[in-house]
């Protein structure tokens, strides 16, 4: 493991442009419950009638007391040592740095970076279903859905469900990323859900170099150059650590 993440490691520090897509599974470490696998989020509640727009058109209050549920857990929680690291990471590497998180839970810019995609939007923006207006919100109860101070309309969370596009610039933004980039890494996902999961695909058929840091094989795993199997908030500090020799 230690001559792999040497290796991990001489690879970014060659490299013009690197790119990170994180998931789920980097904030875990942080106490924030994962989507799927063992205590995901999922176990309890299924996805479709949660995290769709039919869900909270069927039953919006429903939804805002997930989301408000999600909202109290991460608001006790703070980066943790894989947060930290990439954010010294992009100290090191500046703007041949860039970050794309499927992540809601804002972590990432807590601990500092700065060149960040919220490629599923962020858990403390709030949006008029009408007309589109959003809002930063901290309220974590809600015993009433929220209406739109500009039309009324109800309010729901600034976050992408499935059958919804990504925003249209966020999209491009990250494609170019991937285009563009000599190193690739993927950390912390499941790497099922698209089109987050196509950037690896992307990035590798542009020729990149993959790896990989999860605590499972994934469907992304046999595509990727280098497997580090393990938690990130372990070995995101290593890899920094000889970044910095
Ligand atoms: C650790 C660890 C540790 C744990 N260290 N690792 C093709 C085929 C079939 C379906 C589709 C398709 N293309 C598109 C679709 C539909 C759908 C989709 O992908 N479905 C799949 C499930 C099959 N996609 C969509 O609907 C997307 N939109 C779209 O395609 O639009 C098209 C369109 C165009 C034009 C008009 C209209 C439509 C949107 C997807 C939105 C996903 N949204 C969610 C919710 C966000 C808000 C919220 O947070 O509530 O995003 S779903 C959920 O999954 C969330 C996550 O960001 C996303 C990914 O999950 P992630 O991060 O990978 O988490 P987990 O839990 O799955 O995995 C955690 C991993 O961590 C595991 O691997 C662990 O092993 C690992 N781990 N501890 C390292 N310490
Ligand atoms: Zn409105």
């Amino acid at each position: 493991m230690v001559e792999e993440i040497k290796l991990c490691s001489n690879k970014i520090k060659i490299s013009q442009n690197i790119v990170v897509l994180t998931g789920a599974g980097i904030s875990a470490e942080s106490g924030i419950p994962t989507f799927r696998g063992e205590n995901g989020l999922w176990k309890n509640y299924r996805a479709e009638d949660l995290a769709t727009p039919s869900a909270f058109m069927r039953n919006p209050q429903l939804v805002w007391e997930w989301y408000c549920w999600r909202r109290r857990i991460i608001k006790k929680a703070g980066p943790n040592a894989g947060h930290i690291a990439l954010k010294e990471m992009e100290e090191i590497l500046r703007e041949r740095f860039f970050l794309i998180t499927q992540n809601v839970d804002g972590l990432h810019r807590k601990a500092g970076n700065e060149n960040v995609i919220e490629f599923h939007g962020n858990i403390w923006v709030t949006v008029c279903s009408q007309c589109g207006k959003t809002r930063w919100d901290e309220t974590e109860n809600y015993s009433e859905v929220p209406r739109c101070e500009a039309c009324g309309g109800f309010e729901r969370p600034g976050v992408v469900w499935f059958g919804e596009p990504i925003p249209e610039r966020v999209l491009q933004a990250s494609f170019e990323k991937a285009r563009n980039c000599d190193v690739f890494m993927v950390i912390g996902t499941s790497g099922i859900v698209q089109p987050a999961a196509s950037l690896a695909s992307i990035a590798k058929s542009a020729g990149a170099f993959i790896v990989e840091i999860n605590i499972e094989r994934t469907p992304l795993s046999p595509l990727v150059d280098l497997n580090l199997k393990g938690r990130a908030g372990e070995i995101l500090p290593a890899i920094v650590e000889n970044l910095k020799e």
